[in-house]
């Protein structure tokens, strides 16, 4: 009996050492978890309030860039009511819906401007479309032509007018120089040819030949992008009063004539057809010209203020419709301004 009891006593003797360095370990171990767990929360937490202070920077931004686009639509509609009371009412770029908009509040800044797309070459009219289902779609001879003469002013290589074509037109025959779905096909990653209109001028990035530079030029030519439109007068007329000289050129086939009609505007603003041919010797300018605007596009950029080295800012590209009556039916002195695409870009 006496001898059990030493042996246990030894036994525990050997224990106690083993137990505490086990607890100890468990304890460090506790404690090490403990101490990430902590680190992490911590982490999570930094991380969750700059992104939740982004997202409000970024609301703050956007509400900045949204009030450019209001300010423009209240600008194109004030213009619409004034030119309701003249006897000739005409858009032009001595208005002040064409000057820039700036807004400036103690925590955001606006910088808005508005771009008549009437001043514009419209590329969607490339080709004509059937008005009915008996009707074939046809390409439009004078509006090629035109857009080619505008790529050769602008030093661009003029047949890759043919590619864009065969990307709105509807069948799989290619032009000369254009490319159908056997081109598009091949790419990496393969895409479809759109067979239909173009929704942006961006889109044209997507069609073979095209490129960047192409599109938004360099600091020795300017880009393609502001000369012409994917909206427009269904007629295809342009504005006299707001195309750029080389718009003008393009459409009327003569620099010397481009040049007169923006010397002449500069002058006086066109208030008609009539006032034009009065003023200018241009043949067909029912079919070519008009001097009033129905597309506008606003570009709105709105900043956080006071600048960081990294400003946060949102741009808006919207482009609107202006039309008189509900939903563009001419209705007594109604005018309504619709949305007809929005882009945000952060
Ligand atoms: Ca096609
Ligand atoms: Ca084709």
């Amino acid at each position: 009996m006496k001898k059990c009891t030493i042996i246990r006593r030894i036994w525990r003797r050997r224990q106690q050492p083993d137990e505490r360095g086990i607890a100890l370990l468990l304890t460090l171990l506790v404690t090490v978890i403990l101490a990430v767990v902590v680190l992490e929360f911590n982490y999570l937490m930094r991380v969750y309030a700059t992104l939740s202070g982004n997202l409000v920077e970024d609301l703050r931004a956007e509400a900045a860039a949204l009030t450019g686009v209001e300010t423009a639509k209240a600008l194109l509609l004030n213009d619409a009511l004034a030119d309701m009371k003249k006897t000739a009412a005409f858009d032009a770029l001595t208005e002040e819906w064409a000057s820039e908009i700036k807004v400036e509040t103690s925590s955001t800044a606006t910088e808005a401007s508005i771009s008549d797309e009437m001043g514009k070459l419209n590329l969607n009219r490339l080709v004509r479309r059937p008005t009915d289902e008996q009707g074939t779609e046809t390409v439009n001879t004078t509006m090629v032509e035109n857009v080619r003469r505008l790529f050769e002013l602008l030093e661009l290589d003029p047949s890759l007018v043919e590619a864009v074509i065969d990307w709105i037109d509807t069948n799989d025959q290619e032009e000369p120089f254009g490319a159908e779905n056997a081109y598009y096909e091949t790419l990496d990653p393969p895409i479809l040819c759109k067979n239909g209109p173009l929704d942006s001028v961006e889109e044209l990035l997507l069609i073979k030949g095209f490129d960047k530079t192409i599109l938004y030029g360099d600091e020795e030519k300017p880009g393609l992008a502001k000369f012409v439109t994917v909206f427009g007068d269904s007629q295809g007329l342009v504005n006299i009063n707001t195309a750029d000289e080389k718009v003008l050129a393009a459409l009327l086939n003569s620099d010397s004539l481009a040049s007169s009609a923006v010397s002449a505007r500069e002058a006086a603003p066109f208030e008609s057809a009539q006032d034009i041919s009065s003023r200018l010797s241009i043949p067909d300018i029912l079919q070519k010209l008009t001097t009033r605007s129905s597309y506008f596009l606003v570009t709105s950029t709105g900043r956080i203020l006071p600048e960081s080295p990294s400003p946060h800012s949102v741009q808006i590209r919207s482009l609107l419709k202006r039309a008189y009556g509900e939903d563009g039916v001419p209705q007594g002195d109604q005018i309504t301004i619709m949305t007809a695409s929005w882009k945000v870009e952060r």
